[in-house]
């Protein structure tokens, strides 16, 4: 049963004011749709915020509104006055703005994260919201904030993201039902489609291709597996932020259980994104590896050469395969 906002968390926001709101690095929709929107619901309360993205967002999220507004992690300075919310992770995801978290009057923590340790002064952690965005909006109920159809965009940016577009297990009737109210504030899902699906650039296109190129089946085909070069991306003139959303094509297989994309990282990591039917935990894997993420979609940065990270990966995967025990909770989740 998913709980509702802490009543402390209510008086502690209510009666403050001064804001600094942060996501995680590598923001996702949910991360900049829950900062953008929750300072927009706190504006119209009549209080200062200073939305804050740790690393900059990419090009495929500069429609939310409010974005050109946002800070970067080493423009906000705090003086002592500020109360810091921080959205969609822990402190220790918020790059450099950790660093001054100590000079916060206080420390709000608002996540749907199992991994998130709580270290706030004012924590509300609740694994049972599909996003955090879930968590704003019934925040924002809660305050009796405004809510404009520019903050009903970014709510929904950041259900749809972390849902799949309504596709994952975390997809639940209230997911569905605050996404039906975000319609009638004004919501467009053709516009949300578009604006967050068909915006790629052409070299995206032509890496996915070399991308299915490398595509193979292992562990007795029950493993997909392809993977995403320096080389490759010199070649189709993609730069590194090009690959994102790769994996999924690798899932589309009948009778697989996991799909293993390794993508060689700019300072020579291969970054490693595991994806899984509900036989199979990959986060057991990642974490085995030093990664971590949810049962179903998990990942992890290893050193080494791409042929040496897949020979291991495959081990550990195929070990998993051999192992009923391991089998996970129907659960598949994402950032
Ligand atoms: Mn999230």
């Amino acid at each position: 049963m998913r709980g509702v906002p802490p009543d402390g968390l209510i008086r502690h926001l209510s009666a403050a004011d001064n804001f600094v709101i942060v996501g995680h690095v590598d923001p996702d929709p949910d991360s900049i749709g829950s900062t953008l929107a929750l300072g927009r619901m706190l504006a119209g309360l009549g209080k200062r915020c200073v939305p804050v993205t740790p690393t900059p967002i990419p090009p495929l999220l500069d429609f939310m509104p409010g974005a050109e507004a946002l800070v970067s992690a080493e423009e906000v300075s705090f003086t002592g006055h500020e109360h810091l919310i921080v959205v969609d992770c822990g402190l220790e995801r918020t790059g450099a703005v950790s660093q001054q978290a100590g000079l916060a009057r206080s420390v709000v923590n608002i996540d749907h994260h199992a991994t998130n340790r709580g270290t706030g002064t004012f924590n509300w952690i609740d694994t049972d919201f599909a996003a955090t965005a879930e968590m704003i909006a019934a925040l924002g109920r809660a305050l009796g904030a405004p809510v404009d159809r520019a903050t009903a965009t970014l709510l929904y940016a950041g259900l749809v993201g972390d849902t799949g577009w309504f596709r994952f297990s975390n997809t639940t009737p209230e997911v569905l039902r605050l996404a039906a109210s975000l319609l009638e504030y004004g919501v467009d899902p053709d516009y949300m489609n578009r604006v967050m699906n068909e915006r790629r650039s052409f070299a995206y296109l032509l890496l996915l291709g070399r991308m299915l190129q490398s595509v193979r089946l292992a562990c007795r085909g029950r493993v997909v597996v392809a993977r995403v070069t320096q080389q490759m991306r010199r070649e189709v003139g993609a730069d590194q932020t090009e690959g994102e959303g790769y994996v999924q094509y690798l899932r589309l297989v009948r009778d697989t259980d996991v799909a293993v994309l390794l993508d060689e990282t700019l300072e020579g990591q291969i970054r490693v994104q595991l994806r899984s039917s509900p036989r199979v935990d990959v986060a057991a894997i990642a974490r085995s590896l030093g990664g971590g993420g949810h049962a179903r979609a998990a990942g992890v940065r290893l050193e080494g050469s791409i042929g040496e990270v897949e020979e291991l990966v495959l081990e550990r995967v195929d070990a998993a395969l051999e192992d009923p025990s391991k089998e996970s909770e129907p659960f598949a989740g994402s950032d």
